[in-house]
């Protein structure tokens, strides 16, 4: 009987220490399940160059742009547009110069497909100036686009590189039906007109509407979902058709200032 109680005793322990195993796997297979849908983080951290984890916003501003199967038509109204309005409504540059939002207010789109960066802006403003040219064209009313292609690694960098673009779009020489241009500031090493960026303008009712499509090249990137750029949208005003000069420049990032891409905000690729 002794032995019949130490056997029973022997196979309680092993029932004992079995369960606690059994316990411990099941624990632990439960945390892999749980870990499981987190594993993208470490995958996209990871994975190929160009296939950022957007960990990171700008707090100055973060805004999205969808993409688009079909490509909108270029010619200045945004009625073909699905995506969201963005406003652009803070005055960066010469308020004193701005009576209010009938002087000048703007809000623009973005949309992306594989070769394009889309956007759109509907602009109110009294008095339609441009009689600039080439890269003295944000002396009139004109567009900027701030792009930073390299968004994560240069996060925390406070000055401008060879990857962070300063583009003004001329939406009319004259008029909102002259001549358009696009002129590249910045990289230093890209500077120059640039005649691949598609621009079409309308006006009407104290409204200027735009439509602007800008090849990635531009930019030097290869677009995807979840791709993530630093960004700042900005709107030049003069309402002085005797004087060229930049009156009032309003943007949608608050405190933006052009020679630290830090205080840029940032755009995500949606799908
Ligand atoms: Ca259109
Ligand atoms: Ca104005
Ligand atoms: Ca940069
Ligand atoms: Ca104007």
């Amino acid at each position: 009987m002794n032995r019949f109680a130490k056997i029973f005793l022997v196979l309680i322990v092993l029932i004992g220490i079995s369960f606690p195993f059994a316990g411990v796997v099941q624990a632990s297979n439960g945390l892999f399940d749980d870990e499981n849908p987190e594993e993208p983080v470490p995958d996209g951290t990871g994975g190929a160059a160009g296939t950022p984890t957007p960990i990171r916003v700008r707090m100055n501003g973060t805004v999205k742009a969808y993409y688009t199967s079909v490509a909108p038509s270029i010619d200045g109204d945004w009625g073909d547009w699905s995506s969201p309005e963005n406003p652009a409504r803070f005055v960066v540059v010469g308020g004193q110069h701005r009576s209010g939002t009938a002087d000048l207010d703007a809000s623009y789109k973005l949309a992306w497909d594989e070769n394009f960066l889309y956007i759109a802006a509907k602009i109110r403003d009294d008095k339609y100036v441009q009689n600039a040219r080439i890269d003295q064209l944000y002396k009139g009313d004109s567009i900027e686009v701030l792009f930073d292609s390299e968004f994560f690694g240069d996060f925390d960098n406070t000055s401008l590189n060879n990857d962070d673009y300063q583009i003004g779009i001329n939406p009319g020489h004259g008029s909102p039906s002259g001549p358009k241009e696009a002129y590249v500031w910045y990289p230093a090493n890209q500077v120059g007109p640039r005649d691949d960026i598609d621009i079409a303008t309308k006006r009407s009712g104290g409204i200027t509407r735009i439509e602007v499509a800008i090849p990635w090249t531009t930019f030097n990137v290869t677009p995807e979902t979840g791709a993530h750029y630093g960004f700042a949208f900005g709107i030049s005003d003069n309402d002085d058709p005797l004087r060229d000069t930049q009156q009032t420049f309003l943007s949608n990032i608050r405190k933006r200032v052009l020679a630290n891409p830090t205080t840029w905000g940032d755009l995500t690729l949606m799908q």
